[in-house]
C-alpha cells in the first residue's frame, strides 16, 4: 500500500489509476465542444466513473499547441459549475486542470481533490493559492507556452532537463510549505517536445520516479502517437494504450486518458500479472 490522500478520498498508488479527461473548453483538439453543457459534462463523468476512472480531470483552458490565452473569469465560469455539479452528484476525486490562482481556490472550496497544473504553479499567485488548499498537486514540465511551444524546442539532454526543472518546482513548493508527499510529477508529453524528446522521456520514466515521487502521464491521442503510427486523432487508441502500458511498466501510476474502459482493463491485467509470484 502506498496511500495518497486527495481531499476527502485516498488512492493506493502502488496500483495504477485512470484519470478521465473532461474538457469544458470549446476548442480542445479531440473532443472540442462536445461536452460543453453541464448536462453532457455530468453524463460523460458518469460514464467514465462507471468505466472505472479513479479521478475526473476538469479543464477549461485548452493547452493544445497554438491555443490562446483564456481570461480568468471565463475559465472560472466554465470550470467551477462543472466541479460543483460533479461533487454534488458523484463520489469521485475531481482534479482541476488549471494554472490560475482563482480557479485553484474556487475548485478547492467546491471539494476538488487534486490540482493539476501544466505550468507547475509558475503563474502569478498560483503557488500560494495551491499551498493554502493543502491538496496534492501534479507538477508538469512544459517548455515555453502553448502558443509557441512546438516551434523547434531544444534540450541539452531532455530527460535530465525535465527532471531538473521538476525538482526546481518541487523546491519552490517546499519553500511555501507544500510537503513532498503531496506532489506528483509529470514529464509533460507533447508540451514543447518533438517526437524523439517524447519517446526518450517515456523510455526513462524511471528517472523521474527515482526522484522520489509518483508519476502521472498524459499522452492520450497526442501527436506523438500520430507521428509514430501516421494516424489521425480519432484512430490513436491502440497506440495510446501501448504507450501507457510501457509507461506503467516503467513506473507511472496515474494515466490521464480520454478512453477510460480500455485503460482500466489493460492496467488491471498489467498490475495483476506483476503481483503474481
Ligand atoms: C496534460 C495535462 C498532460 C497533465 C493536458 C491534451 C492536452 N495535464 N493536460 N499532463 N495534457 N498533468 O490532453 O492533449 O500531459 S491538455
Amino acid at each position: 500500500m502506498s496511500l495518497m490522500s486527495f481531499g476527502d478520498k485516498s488512492l493506493d498508488l502502488s496500483l495504477p489509476h485512470v484519470m478521465g479527461i473532461l474538457n469544458v473548453t470549446p476548442d480542445s483538439f479531440s473532443d472540442g465542444g462536445v461536452f460543453n453543457s453541464l448536462d453532457s459534462a455530468l453524463r460523460q463523468s458518469e460514464k467514465m466513473i462507471q468505466e472505472g476512472a479513479s479521478i475526473i480531470d476538469v479543464g477549461g483552458e485548452s493547452t493544445r499547441p497554438g491555443a490562446v490565452f483564456v481570461a480568468t473569469q471565463q475559465e472560472v465560469d466554465r470550470v467551477l459549475p462543472v466541479i460543483d455539479a460533479i461533487k454534488r452528484r458523484f463520489d469521485i476525486i475531481v482534479s482541476v486542470d488549471t494554472s490560475t490562482a482563482e480557479v485553484i481556490r474556487g475548485a478547492a472550496d467546491l471539494g476538488a481533490g487534486l490540482i493539476n497544473d501544466v505550468r507547475s504553479l509558475e503563474r502569478e499567485g498560483a503557488l500560494l493559492a495551491a499551498a493554502k488548499t493543502h491538496l496534492p498537486i501534479c507538477l508538469m514540465h512544459m517548455k515555453g507556452m502553448p502558443k509557441t511551444m512546438q516551434d523547434a524546442p531544444e534540450y541539452v539532454q531532455v530527460v535530465d532537463d525535465v527532471a531538473d526543472y521538476l525538482m526546481s518546482r518541487v523546491i519552490a513548493c517546499e519553500s511555501v510549505g507544500i510537503a513532498r508527499s503531496h506532489l506528483i510529477l509529470d514529464p509533460g508529453i507533447g508540451f514543447g517536445k518533438v517526437l524523439p524528446h517524447n519517446l526518450s522521456l517515456l523510455n526513462h520514466i524511471e528517472k523521474i520516479k527515482k526522484l522520489g515521487f509518483n508519476v502521472l502521464v498524459g499522452l492520450s491521442r497526442k501527436t506523438m502517437i500520430g507521428d509514430v503510427l501516421n494516424l489521425p486523432v480519432e484512430e490513436r487508441l491502440y497506440g495510446t494504450m501501448g504507450a501507457n502500458a510501457s509507461a506503467y511498466s516503467k513506473g507511472a501510476r496515474i494515466f490521464r486518458v480520454h478512453d477510460v474502459r480500455p485503460h482500466v482493463e489493460m492496467l488491471a491485467l498489467m498490475s495483476r500479472i506483476e503481483r503474481e509470484v
